[in-house]
């Protein structure tokens, strides 16, 4: 696993409030943030605001804003709220409006510029406001941004600063090809390098001052602002002292994952890299000790939902909001449900039934059934307490039944940290529920092949080490989920009679052991981890 863990998510726009696409990309990289720092491992999670945009001018406009200053910070404020109802474990929240980062895109147009990258030209070209972007004919279908198909573009002509970004087109084809899991999944790969070689211009990186009302300065020249995606991206830099704090930058970058949704890949895996490239020329900060420039390690680009079946749109009135979403259901599940339905890197659909059916089925019926099973066939038939056993003997399921025992369980923990690494909770989830050898299916499965409830009468020894390896593989498996579910993981160890915060400070080598329940420890009185859901309407 990497040695410390550095994970953004883009920062949003402010025009409008989270809604589930958003809730998507951020509840992704907490899930992450929190399996690496579980793991002891040095975690920084950021998350943010884009805010010198037009589109958020726009929106002020519209909501009759004071001024536009109050209308960001309100929005900001929002989202910050929204992120930390939701439990998301952000550990920093840049805006872009905020010093620190107006310092970094000083410094790192400068360093652009002193490499000789930044130039003076005409412009001439189609914008997309939906985008914050220009067009070039290569992105347009039948004369429209695909994105925005309803907003018209606007025709810009002005005389702009340019970035040469073309001139870096080859060390990123080199960089595609050297690197294969510098861009993930791999289909996102093709894109990419299809782009690059066909259609990667000169960007245009300012725009005239007295047409736009918001923005950071050109260093230089007050006549001119600075371009909103080439402001945006040194987010990633600010956040951990570029410009402002030489040693936390030092600790920090590069990122070690940047997660965004597909439809901004252009500006994370072509412009970004080729900026940093272009930037390390002049600035040490930038470069290892053998003169390569410090480019984030990882972009994974996850795919795009619709709403049962339809694109999420404001005109649409479906951009659900997640807090009413924990309304009518439990985080954790909803969570558990975005990680798990949709394959991450692959477009998905986001629908209330499906939703339900997994509460019932994976959550409630397997997971929740086998908790509750466990813990009170054990307090039955052993004085509300976990088995007196040997432990040694329960490191393998008894002969010819379907649990495949502590090796496997330990195999199965290497295969969820792989897929981890790899950003596929999908994959972690699916080898927890339904692996073979050992899962949350197959602990199930052994119950109905062992039944300690009869076995209890017949040789109340073998129940015992049925029951003990079962309560034992609850807990691993609620620990293996808690990055994932956290509440629900941490009320099935209080129903394991054990303190989640004191067992956590054990660090993950002790927690990965076969063994953590103390036999003859007290079980106390479980409690329905999945209670049914009320018929509300979201
Ligand atoms: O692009 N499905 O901000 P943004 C999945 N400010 N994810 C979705 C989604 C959907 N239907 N809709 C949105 C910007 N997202 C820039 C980023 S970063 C330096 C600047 C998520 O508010 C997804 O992560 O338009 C997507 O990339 C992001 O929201 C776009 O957020």
């Amino acid at each position: 696993m990497h040695t410390k863990f550095f994970v953004t998510t883009p920062i949003y726009y402010v025009n409008d409030k989270p809604h589930v696409g958003s809730t998507y990309t951020t509840v992704a990289a907490d899930a992450l943030a929190r399996a690496y720092r579980l793991r002891g491992i040095p975690t920084l999670f950021l998350t943010g605001t884009d805010e010198n945009s037009q589109k958020n001018l726009e929106a002020a406009d519209k909501a009759g804003a004071k001024d536009l200053q109050s209308y960001l910070d309100g929005m900001a404020l929002i989202w910050q709220k929204t992120w930390r109802e939701l439990g998301i474990t952000f550990d920093d929240f840049i805006r872009t409006t905020e010093e620190r980062h107006h310092r970094a895109v000083e410094k790192f147009w400068k360093s652009v510029e002193q490499s000789g990258d930044i130039y003076k030209a005409t412009y001439e070209r189609e914008y997309c406001v939906g985008c914050e972007s220009f067009k070039t004919p290569f992105d347009l279908q039948d004369g429209k941004c695909p994105l925005h198909p309803n907003r018209p573009l606007e025709k810009v002509s002005e005389e702009n600063y340019f970035f040469r970004a073309s001139a870096y087109a080859q060390d990123l084809l080199k960089l595609y090809h050297d690197k294969q899991d510098f861009v993930q999944p791999q289909s996102r790969q093709n894109e990419i390098r299809s782009y690059v070689k066909n259609a990667f211009e000169d960007f245009s990186i300012s725009r005239e001052a007295k047409k736009l009302a918001c923005g950071i300065s050109v260093p230089g020249d007050e006549s001119q602002r600075i371009y909103v995606w080439f402001d945006a991206l040194v987010n990633y830099m600010s956040a951990v002292g570029y410009g402002t704090d030489n040693k936390l930058f030092a600790k920090w970058w590069p990122a070690t994952l940047h997660l965004v949704g597909k439809d901004i890949i252009k500006f994370h895996c072509a412009l970004w890299p080729a900026m940093i490239m272009s930037a390390a020329k002049s600035d040490p900060s930038l470069r290892y000790a053998n003169g390569e420039p410090k480019l984030p390690e990882h972009i994974f680009a996850h795919g795009f939902f619709t709403i049962e079946g339809q694109k999420i749109s404001k005109s649409l009135g479906n951009a659900v909001d997640p807090l009413d979403l924990v309304k009518k259901y439990p985080f954790d599940a909803v969570r558990y449900y975005l990680l798990r339905e949709i394959s991450f890197g692959e477009d998905g659909d986001f629908a209330a039934q499906r939703l339900e059916d997994r509460y019932a089925s994976d959550l409630a019926n397997n997971l929740g059934n086998l908790v509750n099973r466990s813990v009170s066939m054990s307090r039955k038939y052993f004085d509300n307490r976990i088995p007196t056993t040997n432990i040694q003997e329960t490191l393998r399921g008894l002969p010819e039944t379907v649990w495949g025992g502590a090796d496997n369980l330990e195999g199965l923990w290497q295969t969820v940290d792989q897929y981890i690494e790899a950003s596929r909770w999908d994959m972690a989830l699916e080898a927890i529920w339904s692996g073979e050898a050992v899962s949350l299916s197959a602990a199930n499965k052994y119950v109905e092949q062992t039944q300690p409830f009869r076995m209890i009468k017949e040789n109340p020894e073998n129940a015992a080490k049925v029951l003990y390896t079962l309560l034992e593989a609850c807990r691993h498996f609620a620990w293996m989920v808690e990055p994932v579910m956290p509440n629900v993981a941490a009320d099935i160890i209080r129903q394991l009679g054990q303190d989640p915060e004191t067992e956590r400070q054990k660090g993950i080598k002790e927690l990965k052991k076969w063994g953590g329940l103390q036999p003859g420890a007290e079980l106390p009185e479980p409690k329905i981890l999945f209670p049914r859901l009320e018929n509300k309407k979201i």
